[in-house]
């Protein structure tokens, strides 16, 4: 059965973090994005930059044992640069939960993603997060100083590609339990 209303998921990080990336993996809808070239030092890094937002669709199966429902999930990326953040509170209105996406192996990368941690719990602080890490060359032995770094608690670290289409929907899959799990819990918890 299908649920009624979309699922909204966010997906944020830095600059160059693969947020435009993740969303055309997962999509199966065509990819709206609001790509500019950019011409300051960043371009380095890479050419384009989204300057509002990335838009994209796919109905989710739940994979075996899981407890959700079969689901339409819109995914909304955000811009990565600080000039743009003015998109994030919009972006992240309503949102059912978000991914912050980190590129570990740039220590700027690591810097801004825990500003933009700290800034999304501010805007949605009961809103289930993952935070996504890319180019990790050694997630067991850095995991610890990797969530510290970025504020967040070790369990909601999760090496993805955003490149590769399994490590994505693993990622989207585990985001949907933990926002199942607290949605049930809600429900036990309401009076
Ligand atoms: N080698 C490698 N490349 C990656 C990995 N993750 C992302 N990339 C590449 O890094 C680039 C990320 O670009 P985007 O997806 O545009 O990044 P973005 O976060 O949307 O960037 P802004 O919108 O400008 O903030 C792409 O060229 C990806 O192919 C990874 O794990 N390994
Ligand atoms: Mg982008």
């Amino acid at each position: 059965m299908l649920a009624s209303a979309p699922t909204k998921i966010v997906v944020t990080g830095p600059f160059g973090a693969g947020k435009t990336t993740f969303v055309s993996t997962l999509s199966q809808d065509p990819v709206v994005s609001t790509e500019r070239a950019v011409s300051d030092a960043t371009a380095t890094v890479k050419t384009s930059t989204t300057v509002a937002m990335d838009h994209g669709g796919v109905h989710v199966e739940p994979p075996a044992g899981a407890p959700w429902p079969a689901r339409r999930v819109g995914l909304f990326g955000t811009p990565g640069q600080q000039r743009f953040a003015f998109m994030w509170e919009m972006l992240a209105r309503d949102m059912d939960g978000y991914v912050v996406l980190v590129d570990a192996s740039r220590g700027e990368s690591v810097t801004q993603a825990r500003g933009i941690v700290s800034a999304f719990a501010g805007l949605a602080p009961y809103v289930p997060r993952l935070v996504l890490v890319s180019r990790w060359s050694d997630p067991a032995g850095s995991r610890a100083d990797l969530a510290a770094a970025l504020g967040t608690p070790v369990q909601s670290l999760m090496r993805c590609d955003p490149r590769d289409r399994g490590d994505a929907t693993a990622a989207l899959h585990v985001l949907l339990d933990g926002m199942w799990a607290l949605s049930e819990r809600r429900k036990h918890e309401t009076p």
